[in-house]
């Protein structure tokens, strides 16, 4: 029997939530219980602006018709086929259509469930593609200091948050850390990538020095790294890996997770700084966050070098049972059509000058110590309170709730990252209410 789940259910108890203060929040909980273009609903009836599309991953909005009904058709007509030996159309047609709006050399799209999948896939392809290639002592995996790259056990090795990595035991061996590229003394509020850093990115020689090039296989980073608190490539940095990287033979990975499907207002990061990686990890704005799913792209180089065994052989012993799950991808290949023809990527791209305007207008207010902005994504660092970090943030946050408006905090920075739909109205009452909060914080 059909019935409804009550608004607010009365036991909270059971479910464990995700990198949640679970005792704050089941003491006053914040649910939502539907969702419509940029607004979600809260269970008292009340419209909360997205200023943080979901999760960084709703870029197309909520509700979107094609992706709803694209969902539901394909659940009726083929609901699960299985994921090795078998195939079905839309997973070959989401491979395609993710090739064609990929920079040229990306040729070839694994699929998986999430972001961390997709890292940890990525860090696999690297490792045994230079194993095929009779290279088997590039072992060595290189992340960065303050990376997000998921929290799988690949993942948190090479990223580079403390709490993600610190309860978890040994990690994987043999990774070391690039230098994180924040330097907030020579560049506090700038608008997009700052002048000051490019240097930074000689620290991958030091460490070739010590290991050998030819013991590394890949280094990850965020093009633009997210989670930390939105920190943007200073200008030349990616330029200087990349040209390291190639000296070397080392791969570069791009974990476009959260920068890639238009939140710079270009297909991925990867088009909008010009420079190439070797793999491209995605998720998130995929499936528009409806459905989980992710992909990692990857060079016709990096993919032909696993296609020389017999033909009856499997050439890469990694998948998962969901990997290009039809439903899935039925929500993926709706999604790419929503921001095609809404021209969602066009969209972001030109509100970005009136974003940053609007960002940048809060230079000023109390407690405000850095602003950084890049396509439709803004972060506001604030200075924390003395013996509480994170806590005022965190109260900007719950006002800001309480007033309208979702918002990210990670550590004392606020995320900013709206469904690429919106409009400037909408903007205009994000910092509206934001720069409300901002002024009584206390
Ligand atoms: N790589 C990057 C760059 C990410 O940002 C992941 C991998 C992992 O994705 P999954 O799908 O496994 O969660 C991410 C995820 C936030 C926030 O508020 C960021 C993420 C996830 C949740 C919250 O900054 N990024």
């Amino acid at each position: 029997m059909a019935y409804d789940t009550p608004k607010v259910p009365n036991d909270l108890s059971a479910f464990w939530m995700p990198f949640t203060a679970n005792r704050q929040f089941k003491k006053n909980p914040r649910m939502f219980v539907s969702a419509d273009g940029m607004y979600y609903k809260t269970s008292d009836g009340r419209d909360v602006l997205d200023g943080t599309a979901g999760l960084w991953c709703c870029n197309a909005g909520h509700n979107r018709p094609l992706i709803t009904e694209a969902i539901a058709k394909q659940a009726s007509e083929l609901d699960y086929a299985p994921a090795f030996q078998m195939g079905h159309p839309k997973a070959f047609e989401l491979a395609s259509a993710l090739r064609d709006m990929a920079p040229e050399p990306f040729e070839h799209v694994f699929f998986t469930n999430s972001g961390s999948e997709s890292v940890e896939t990525a860090l696999k392809i690297a490792l045994a593609y230079h194993r095929v290639r009779g290279e088997g002592t590039r072992t060595r995996l290189i992340g960065r200091e303050r990376g997000y790259h998921g929290v799988n056990f690949g993942g948190i090795s090479v990223g580079g948050i403390v709490n993600n990595r610190k309860f978890f035991g040994s990690l994987l061996t043999g990774v070391d850390h690039l230098p994180h590229t924040h330097l907030p003394d020579e560049n506090a509020y700038t608008r997009g990538q700052p002048e000051h850093g490019a240097y930074l990115a000689d620290d991958l020689e030091r460490i070739v020095a010590l290991h050998g090039g030819e013991n590394i296989a890949a280094v990850i980073v965020e093009p633009m790294a997210g989670s930390t608190g939105v920190l943007m490539p200073p200008k030349g940095y990616l330029e200087k890996l990349r040209a390291i990287c190639t000296k070397h033979g080392i791969l570069l990975i791009f974990d476009e997770v959260i920068t890639g499907f238009g939140r710079l207002g270009s297909n991925f990061a990867t088009d909008h700084f010009g420079v190439m990686p070797d793999l491209i990890t995605t998720a998130k704005g995929l499936t528009n966050g409806v459905i989980p799913m992710g992909a990692v792209l990857a060079t016709s180089e990096i993919h032909d070098a696993f296609m020389s065994g017999p033909e009856e052989a499997i050439e890469l012993f990694h998948g998962y049972t969901y990997s290009g799950n039809p439903i899935a991808s039925a929500a993926g290949l709706a999604t790419l059509q929503t921001y095609r023809e809404d021209g969602l990527f066009e969209n972001a791209a030109s509100l970005a000058d009136y974003w940053e305007d609007a960002l940048h207008s809060l230079k000023g207010l109390p407690h405000v110590i850095d602003i950084r902005n890049m396509g439709l994504i803004g972060a506001i660092e604030l200075s924390g309170i003395e013996g509480a970090p994170t806590k005022r943030a965190f109260d900007a946050f719950l006002q800001c709730y309480d007033k309208g408006l979702l918002i990210r905090t990670t550590g004392d920075i606020i995320a900013l990252s709206p469904p690429l739909m919106i409009n400037k109205a909408q903007i205009d009452e994000l910092f509206g209410i934001l720069g409300g909060v901002l002024k009584g914080l206390k």
